[in-house]
């Protein structure tokens, strides 16, 4: 049985991951796939345990270097019980958000080096990469205001400077790196959607699949 294929959904908070994970999926399962979607802080039930201590808002500041090794150990954890096996098993993965999060977030927005988190992604991860990756793009004014109504976690409350600097990491891996994909989601939904689908089948019929 051959590999199934890993595809992963990136963007700053509130550009519409989570709503444009349904856009992949259905273009994978109508092509016959099998699919599994899962996300990351997250993905099994110890997994969204650790994401519950990275997103909760305590009175106890947490260090960065905390923060760092509690989402890699999450995705230890991930990979172990969910993204291994369903590749093996010859299925398709879609993950909303993986590593490059961590290069964006605590590389771009808390400023560790890349080769810190590039030794943790070769301890963790071994060989395992996306082989093709959704980027959202919309500015963080855009992306804010629509996650505005909702109570924010940890993160979300964040400065603007600190999504902007997240955002620039993610821009900078998206124009250097062959497997992305550069969406505009500051469209509207039907047309982010579209262009989501479009490059799904465009992945799907250029032999990559
Ligand atoms: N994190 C990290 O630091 N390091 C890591 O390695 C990893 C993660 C993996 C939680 O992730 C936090 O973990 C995240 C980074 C950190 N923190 N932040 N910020 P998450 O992915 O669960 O959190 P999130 O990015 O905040 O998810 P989200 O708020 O659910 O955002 P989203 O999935 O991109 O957006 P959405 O829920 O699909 O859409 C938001 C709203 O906008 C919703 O009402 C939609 O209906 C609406 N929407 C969506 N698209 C549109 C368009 N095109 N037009 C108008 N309205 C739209």
């Amino acid at each position: 049985m051959s590999r199934g294929k890993f595809i992963t959904l990136e963007g700053t908070e509130g550009v519409g991951k989570s709503t444009n994970v349904t856009a992949v999926v259905e273009c994978l399962e109508a092509a016959g796939l099998a699919v599994v979607v899962t996300r990351e802080p997250g993905g099994t039930e110890l997994a969204e345990a650790i994401r519950e201590l990275l997103l909760g808002v305590r009175d106890e500041p947490m260090a960065n270097m905390t923060e760092l090794l509690l989402v890699f150990a999450a995705r230890a954890q991930h990979i172990a019980q969910v993204i291994t096996p369903a590749l093996a098993a010859g299925k398709w993965v879609v993950c909303d958000r993986f590593t490059d999060a961590t290069y964006a977030y605590q590389g771009g927005g808390r400023g560790f080096d890349d080769d810190v988190i590039s030794q943790l992604e070769t301890l963790v991860q071994g060989q395992l990469r996306p082989d093709m990756t959704v980027y959202l793009d919309v500015s963080v004014e855009v992306a804010a205001s629509r996650i505005a109504a909702r109570e924010h976690d940890r993160f979300e409350r964040e400065q603007l400077e600190f999504f902007r600097r997240v955002r620039a990491r993610y821009l900078s891996m998206a124009e250097s790196q062959l497997r992305y994909r550069i969406v505009d989601a500051g469209n509207d939904l039907a047309t982010v959607q579209a262009d989501v689908r479009a490059v799904v089948q465009s992945f799907l019929g250029a032999g990559e699949a």
